[in-house]
Parts: C-alpha cells; structure tokens; sequence
C-alpha cells in the first residue's frame, strides 16, 4: 500500500473501531461479533508496529496498557472537583429543599431535581482538548489528584474521541469509575483459585485496578465509568439543565447512568430514593444512596458552594449496614487533642464486605445513651468509608455479668489527670505534648496527606519511629539518618533513602498545608487555607489578636481563642521554631484567585490584535482571574475585537453584548494589573 492508503485505511480503522466499542461498551448494543472487532483491531496493531509514527493518544490500540510508571504525577484540576453533602432521612430530604427554596426567595411550592443512583466508585476527572482525552485524574483532595491517564484510556466505556457536535476546546468531565458487581466477583474467584489475595468490595477491586502504576493491569481488569457533571467547558455552551446537559455528554459519546430521571420536589425525590433501594440489589453495580442536584444550571450557580460542597445537590445515603457481635472489651485511645475515645474490641464479624474487630463508641454519654456494658451482644454498623460504630445493644442477649464501662480518671498513656468540661462531650487528657499518645498522634497528622503529606510515611511507621524512640516530636523527623533508618525491622535501604528524600521534599509547604499540620485544634484544612490566604505569612498568624482572626470567613470566636491559645504556648512555639531551625519553610501564598480583580468576568477576543498575540492578550486577562472563551453567549461579559472581526461580532451585537477595540483591551489590562 501506499503511504497514502496506509494513512486512509488507520483513520478507517480508527473510526470503525471507535464506532463499535461506542456500541459495545457506551450503548451496550453490538453491532458486529467480537470476532469482527479483534480482526480490526489487529489489523490496526499491525499498522501501528510497521509505522510507529501513525500512533496517535485517541488511537484505540490505546487500551490495552503501557509500559509501568515509577509513580503519578500531581495533577491539578481546571475547576476543583466538589464533594457532597449527606442526608441520612426524609426528614433531611425536606429541609434540603427547604433550605433551597429559602435562599432562592422562591414562593413556589418545590423544585425540580435530577436524581440518579449514587455509585460506590473512584471519583475522577477526564480533561479533552478539541474532542480528544488528553488526561484522566483521580479527584484526590478536590483540587489535586493523580495523572492516570494511561489508566483512564484503557477503560473502554471512556471515549478516547468525542462523536457529534459543537464539541468544546477544552472540557472536563466528571465521574465515577466502578467496578461491576459480577467483574468484581469473577476477579476474586480467580484470584481464590489462584490462592491470591482477595478484594473486600467492588470499590476497592476499582481503586485498586484504576491506581494502578502498570496499566496493563487495570486493562486486564473490567471497569467501567457513569458520568455525573462537567468541570472546565470552553468552546461550547451547555444547555440549561443539568439532565439535559447530561444527555449532550452522551451526545459526544459519554455514558451515562440510564438510573437518572427527573422529579419535581423532596417527594418526588423520596419516592425515587424508594424505587432505587428497591432495585439495588439487581443493579449491575454497587451504590450506596442516591444524588438529587437542582436541575435548572442557573440556580445551580445561584447558589453556589460552601466549604466545598455546593448547597444544590445532596447525597441521601441508604442505611449502614449492621450485624450483631458480643463486645469483648473497651480501651481508650488518646488522640491528637487529647479526647479520650472509648473503642470497643469485638469478637470479629464480618459487615458490609469487611471484617471488624475494633468499632468506635464516641463518648460516655453515647455509651450512657445507649446504655452499653461489657458482654454485651451489640449491632455494629458500617455505613461506607466511614469508621464502624456500635449502634445499640440487643438488651435480650444480656447476661448477669456484663459489666460497667467507666471512663479512667488518669490518662491510659501517661498517667496525667483527666478532665471533661462542663458542657463538652468528650473527656481530655491533660498532658497536652507531655503525653506521648498526644506527640505521636500529632506526627502522624504532620505527615498526614492533607498536612505535609510525606510519601511513605504512615502511621505504622510513626509508631515504629515513636516506639524505637528515634523520634518524640514533629522536628525529630528532620534529624532521621540512614543508619537509624536501616536498622528498623521491614526498612530496606531503598526505603530508607526514599524516606529521607520525601522529608527532604516536604521542606517547603503552601503556608496553608503547614499551618494544617500543626494541628491547632478546631483549625482544618479550609480554616487553614483561609488563614493563609488572610494574613498570607506564619509571622502574621501567631501575632493575631482574637479579633483580627475573626476577620476571616467563616473563622468564629472558638475558632480565634483556639488560635490565640496555640500560639501562646511555649512548646508549641518550640517545635514551630525547631521545625524553621530544621529548614522548612514555609510558602506564603500568591494573591488568590478570589481577590483577582476580573475574577468572574468572561471576554470573548476575535480579529487580528495588532499590539500583542492573541495568546498573549489571554494569558493576561487569566492571570488577572478573567475567564476567556472561545464563543459568545448570554454569559460573555464583553468582546474585545481586533481587525476584521467577523460572526462573533455579529453575535455579540445581536445578543446585545458590548464589544470593545484593542485600545481598550489593553487599558483593561492596565488597570487591572495596577489594582492587583
Ligand atoms: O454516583 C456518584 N458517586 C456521584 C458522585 C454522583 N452521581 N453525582 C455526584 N455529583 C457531584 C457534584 C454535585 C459535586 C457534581 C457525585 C459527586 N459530586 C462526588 N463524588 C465524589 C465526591 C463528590
């Protein structure tokens, strides 16, 4: 053939091959026999062996895995990836939409929801350029996650191209990566025959096959992906409700849980959150409640998010799952703060796919509330990722020697007294970083992901470090050497030294993550932020009065006092300081984005720009928070048009949008660069 025909008969090959796994894997309606589809895909493989430059990242010999990663880079979404409140009743349900129809100022009686079945997966974020997949990311905190592109290609129901119209420049799409429940179970048949490790549920089988550093294993396993919303959107207007928006993304190709409907009110949502519970089991994959989300996009930005959630959609969450166990004993643990927790060892049971043996009891008056002893048999409840609690107790089964649980009067660690303030559930030990539980527990949330997030050091490893006593507080961790490293029990030396380079890496946080990290009490990862962005250095955080942290959103008088108290302690100040004196600095943060002096303003330029490229006029207007796209809508806040601007000039002028000459874009520019 010629180069020419090889060329025609790859695209050919592309298409027919994408056209069909479309079929197979999205609508679930194959057209031609397997058989077929491995004809053609081997004839594309061979292609693509003899002219290795005819491999493109959409070509659909794509799936199959690459060679292994040393590990996944950090990626950063375009639009952070929300999380989602939960509602445990009906009673949650109503005033959900209450509390909607409050802030919107609505007389009406209810509110249209899309609802759809909430998937028991791995969050992930899939980025297009011009139609092709250019990468896939693991949502991680919301705003960072994992590349793992090479991953999200092989998962066949991803479309590696879009199909249809009016496809965006650029695009994010989120949703959830699973498992299917009879996947799941064959894989762990396999791995029983083949006397391998086993997974404890489908959403761990997903997160292990998707996190998966060779990629040729996540192809060998069978995922799938239910898209939910979209992220970044350029180039392309989405319609004005989210199931109908949901239907353009299966227009480009996407797939899309066939479970979603449309229903006015919390009734209407009770009644669907009643029709799933009842199909649950005969659906082919794993959920765990299901979603409502506002339907109409416009009121979905109307009201927007708080501490990450947006206030327009709720997860309503099925019960826990519960099974009874006889409670052997209660220990308490002392954590970060000091609280004491009562947990309680059970005889081992098995609850909603894993085996529990410790389950948490909360505080005295829990256990007075639900009057629980030791003996007792008790329910134990699971409800998802969460920590599994005792429940209540079965007062039938008590025996005659079931006994009292008391709360010790000195700390179980260090002996120090134990108080419980009036008002305050909880009871603390008092020794503050006198007591070692306090220190370590205080390390592993320094290392923790969200503080400074040092790779390879967990909480086995904290304890092993604390335990050996090659360590007592946060600084320590600077002064760890190889030998010490080495002579631990499972610590090679590659472990030893990747440790050390991780400390190393850790040396310069956002000011935020450090701030986190010390672990102020009642301070997390948004207050920490917010403080940062505030007072923007260490210096200015520890000098602040009560009132001047009151100055930051969402930071209240118990918030402030805990701050102020902090940073009033001697050793508190002692360990900040060692840390400095270890070399770690902290990064004071840039302006932000919220305080850009454009920030939600959105330009359209078009025409040829005489005094600076395009490229450059946009990456201007970014970086001062603006929003530049590629086509004019109602949402366009003005048109910058060079010469020989043409249909996104007339569009502007019929949509009564104002258009503006360079002159003036460059004086926006200038303007706003002083402001900033
Ligand atoms: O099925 C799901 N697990 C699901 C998750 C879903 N159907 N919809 C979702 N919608 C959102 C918002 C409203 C924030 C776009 C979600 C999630 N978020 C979500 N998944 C993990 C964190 C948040």
């Amino acid at each position: 053939m010629t180069p020419k025909k090889i060329n025609k008969r790859t695209q050919e090959l592309h298409q027919l091959l994408h056209y069909h796994n479309h079929n197979y894997y999205v609508l679930d309606d194959p057209e031609i026999p397997d058989s077929e589809y491995d004809k053609l895909l081997r004839e594309l493989q061979s292609i693509e062996e003899e002219y290795p430059e005819l491999v493109s990242p959409d070509s659909p010999t794509q799936r199959v895995g690459a060679k292994p990663l040393d590990e996944f880079q950090q990626v950063k979404h375009l639009v952070p990836m929300l999380s989602l409140g939960n509602a445990f009743s009906e009673d949650e349900v109503i005033a959900f939409e209450k509390r909607l129809l409050d802030r919107l100022d609505f007389e009406q009686e209810s509110l249209e929801f899309t609802v759809e079945p909430k998937l028991d997966g791995l969050a992930v974020s899939l980025l297009y350029e011009n139609g092709v997949l250019i990468q896939g990311a693991t949502r991680g905190d919301g705003e960072t996650g994992e590349n793992i592109t090479i991953n999200v290609r092989t998962i066949k129901s991803i479309p590696l191209k879009l199909t249809g119209e009016n496809i965006p420049t650029r695009l994010e799409v989120r949703g959830e990566v699973y498992m299917p429940k009879a996947s799941f179970e064959a894989l762990n048949k396999k791995a029983r025959d083949a006397d391998e490790k086993t997974f404890v549920n489908p959403r761990n089988a997903a997160a292990g096959s998707l996190r998966q550093l060779d990629s040729r294993v996540t192809a060998s396993r069978n995922l799938a992906m239910y898209c939910y919303a979209t992220g970044l959107i350029e180039g392309a207007e989405l319609p004005d409700t989210h199931s109908e928006a949901m239907q353009q993304l299966k227009d480009w190709g996407f797939r899309i849980c066939p479970d979603i409907k449309v229903v006015q009110g919390a009734q209407g949502c009770i009644q669907y959150y009643n029709e799933i519970q009842e199909k649950r089991e005969s659906l082919a994959y794993e959920i765990d409640g299901v979603v409502y989300k506002i339907n109409q996009l416009d009121l979905q930005k109307q009201l927007g998010f708080v501490s990450r959630a947006p206030r327009w959609a709720i997860a309503h969450k099925f019960p826990a799952q519960e099974e009874m166990t006889r409670l052997k004993a209660v220990e308490f643990q002392v954590g970060r703060t000091g609280a004491l927790t009562p947990v309680a060892r059970l005889e081992p049971v098995f609850v909603g796919g894993v085996t529990v043996t410790n389950a948490t009891l909360h505080n005295m008056d829990e256990i007075r509330r639900k009057d629980v002893r030791i003996g007792d048999m008790v329910i134990v409840r699971r409800a998802g990722d969460v920590i599994p609690e005792v429940a209540r107790v079965v007062p039938d089964k008590r025996s005659d020697d079931a006994s009292e649980i008391v709360m010790p009067e000195n700390c179980p660690v260090c002996g120090s007294n134990v108080e419980q303030i009036e008002g305050e559930a909880v009871a603390r030990c008092t020794g503050g970083l006198f007591c070692p539980a306090q220190r370590k527990q205080a390390i592993k949330h320094f290392a923790s992901r969200k503080a400074l997030d040092i790779d390879g050091l967990g909480d086995k490893l904290v304890e092993q470090l604390f335990d050996e006593q090659l360590i007592s507080r946060v600084s320590d961790l600077y002064q760890l050497t190889t030998d010490q490293l080495e002579n631990l029990e499972r610590m090679g030396e590659k472990s030893a030294q990747n440790l050390l380079e991780a400390l190393e890496a850790s040396k310069k946080p956002t000011l935020a993550r450090f701030i986190y990290s010390l672990g102020v009490r009642e301070v997390g990862e948004t207050t920490a932020k917010l403080l940062a962005q505030h007072f923007r250095s260490l210096e200015k955080i520890a000098k602040a009065s009560e009132d001047d942290l009151q100055e930051v959103d969402e930071v209240g008088p118990i918030v402030a006092k805990h701050v102020v108290n902090f940073f009033k302690e001697a050793h508190n100040i002692a360990v900040i300081e060692s840390l400095l004196g270890a070399g770690v600095e902290p990064q004071n943060p840039e302006k932000t984005q919220e305080e850009l002096p454009l920030e939600g303003k959105t330009y359209v330029l078009t025409g040829s720009l005489q005094q600076l490229k395009r490229n450059e006029a946009k990456a201007q207007l970014e970086a001062l928070g603006a929003k530049v796209s590629g086509s004019v809508s109602k949402k366009t806040t003005a048109v910058f048009a060079g010469e020989k601007a043409g249909s996104k000039l007339s569009k502007a002028e019929n949509l009564g949008i104002p258009v503006f000459d360079e002159d003036e874009l460059l004086e926006l520019i200038r303007v706003s660069s002083r402001k900033n």
